[in-house]
């Protein structure tokens, strides 16, 4: 190609015909319960036609606004325990609770779900103590859940890798005859749209596919993987890309919690009645930074963001409710006191988490130990008792 041609950008990539940019990054076919403004859609068509729709009572629908509002709180408390020097690292999930909330809440008791690092929502919904993911950012412990006593895996910072360690998992699940009733299992694997470029994703695609794997992948698509635009990971919108393995996939509008939790609790009960994997695609939006240590001022403009805030997962939900009079001034009080309370009581617990000694790092590095690190751990005890005073 010759220099100066206008398909080549100045950095020397091949740049894509400005139509097929926008078609990864426009809003088509979002299957859609409650718009931006609150005014409820009775059902909404997928791209396979099947038909969304949820029937909640108004007391779910309270609960829901609840799980929305708490999750926030908890998240905002994380991010200042950071910012106070308390928390190594944070994750935020700022703009994405509806996506979590509404998978979360589709998980049937039997389920199991991969999280990525940033699924403090669905974490919250499984019935977790929002402290254990502190004491993991803290840098206390290792975590702390029973994975198989919630149903919920122990957060994978390694891009993608827990979509394979799920394919394993539901393949695991169909080969011990657990699927093909309505109380069978199902699997949800949660992954980011940057995920998707990784080989670790695409061969979870193909397996899950080809050994009919009771599966859910579940992607947010929050627009960015830490600085890098959607339009760096593909051209064609990504729930597309389930239709090259071999299974369904759909766009949910990611910040409606109705279709969120409606979409998932379909792909879900496909999965464990035996009809294999399908791919969601929840489009929304990383409103806050990558982590803590990201500083997203200097790689997007402030109007994209003040655009997403207008889509505002839990002001959509609140205004649904408040239009249909099915909650009052008196309960948004009640719920807003209760999400400082359970803020103030976290930010507390934190503070108390005991630090662990030093050498206690090399316990449960393999069950048995090994001669190095035996040897590893007594060259570190000696330099921690060269230091005066030193009570280790
Ligand atoms: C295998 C691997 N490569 C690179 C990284 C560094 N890294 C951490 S988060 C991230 C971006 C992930 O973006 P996305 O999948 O969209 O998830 P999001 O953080 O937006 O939720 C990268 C590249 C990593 N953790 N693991
Ligand atoms: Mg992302």
């Amino acid at each position: 190609m010759a220099k100066g041609d206008p398909a080549v950008s100045s950095r020397g990539r091949r740049a894509a015909p400005r139509s097929r940019r926008a078609a990864a990054t426009a809003e088509p076919e979002l299957v859609q319960l409650l718009t931006p403004t609150g005014e409820r859609i009775e059902s909404a068509t997928g791209p396979d036609g099947t038909e969304y729709r949820v029937d909640f009572t108004d007391e779910e629908y309270r609960g829901l606004y609840r799980d929305l509002v708490l999750v926030r709180k908890l998240d905002a408390e994380a991010t200042a325990l950071q910012r106070q020097g308390e928390l190594g690292l944070w994750a935020s999930l700022l703009g994405q609770e509806a996506a979590q909330v509404g998978s979360g809440r589709a998980l049937r008791s039997q389920d199991m779900a991969f999280p990525t690092y940033r699924e403090h929502g669905v974490l919250y919904c499984r019935g977790i103590d929002p402290i254990m993911p502190l004491g993991l950012f803290r840098g206390v412990d290792q975590g702390g859940w029973d994975p198989n006593e919630f149903k919920f895996n122990m957060y994978t910072i390694v891009i993608g890798a827990q979509t394979l360690h799920a394919t394993g998992y539901a393949m695991g699940v169909h080969m011990d005859g657990k699927t093909g009733t309505e109380d069978g299992e199902a699997v949800i694997a949660y992954f980011g749209d940057g995920a998707t470029s990784q080989g670790d994703v695409n061969e979870a695609f193909v397996w899950a596919s080809v050994f009919n794997a009771p599966l859910v992948f579940f992607c947010q698509n929050n627009q960015y993987a830490i600085s890098e635009p959607l339009e760096r990971q593909t051209r064609v919108p990504l729930y597309r890309r389930a239709g090259g393995f071999g299974f369904p996939g759909v766009r949910v509008d990611g910040n409606d919690v109705l279709a969120s939790y409606a979409v998932t609790r379909h792909a879900l009960d496909n999965a464990r009645l035996g009809q294999g994997p399908s791919l969601i695609e929840a489009y929304t939006y990383r409103m806050g930074a990558h982590t803590t240590s990201d500083d997203p001022t200097r790689y997007r403009i402030a109007s994209e963001v003040e655009a997403w805030q207008a889509k505002d997962p839990i002001a959509r939900m609140k205004a649904f409710l408040d239009k249909q009079q099915i909650a009052d001034d008196a309960f948004f009080a009640e719920i807003d006191e209760q999400a400082r309370a359970e803020a103030v009581h976290l930010r507390e617990r934190v503070l108390e988490l005991p630090d662990p000694a030093p050498v206690s790092m090399f316990d449960h590095v393999y069950p048995h130990g090994s001669p190095e690190l035996d040897a590893q751990r007594a060259r570190f005890s000696t330099y921690l008792e060269s230091f005066e005073g030193s009570a280790h």
